[in-house]
């Protein structure tokens, strides 16, 4: 498994969710799953999808939690603004730009747990 980019919101003063985005890389002949992670600044660290619904003519976008995100083999799992993520929930502290955090990703099947740190911004790291 290997990580590609990856960035964690600042968020303003206030707020206690942010999201955490990143390419996850699965070079195996099998599907993996990412069912969530640990990072120390969060009560949790979820994945979640983006949803779009029709509400009376009108868009309304919104997100759920998933039990796991597959990676498919021999291909990738991309988290980014407006699709899937990784919802970190009650922060623990404020995360602004420049800070660094550290996630421990749970893959399935497998004991695996990556460890990966992330530059906070408040947009895309710029490659
Ligand atoms: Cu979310």
């Amino acid at each position: 498994m290997t990580i590609e980019g990856g960035w964690v919101r600042a968020v303003p003063p206030g707020y206690v969710n942010t999201a955490a985005y990143l390419t996850i890389k699965n070079p195996g002949a099998s599907a993996v799953r990412l069912t969530g992670a640990a990072a120390s600044v969060a009560e949790s660290v979820d994945p979640m999808i983006t949803t779009e619904k029709k509400v009376n003519g009108q868009t309304v976008m919104g997100m759920e939690f998933v039990k796991d995100l597959t990676i498919p083999p021999k291909g990738q799992l991309v988290l980014e603004p407006g699709g899937d993520h990784l919802m970190l929930m009650g922060l623990k502290k404020r995360l602004n730009e420049g800070d660094k955090v550290t996630l421990i990703l749970n893959i399935e099947p497998g004991t695996s747990r990556l460890e990966i740190t992330l530059p906070v911004s408040k947009q895309p790291p710029t490659k």
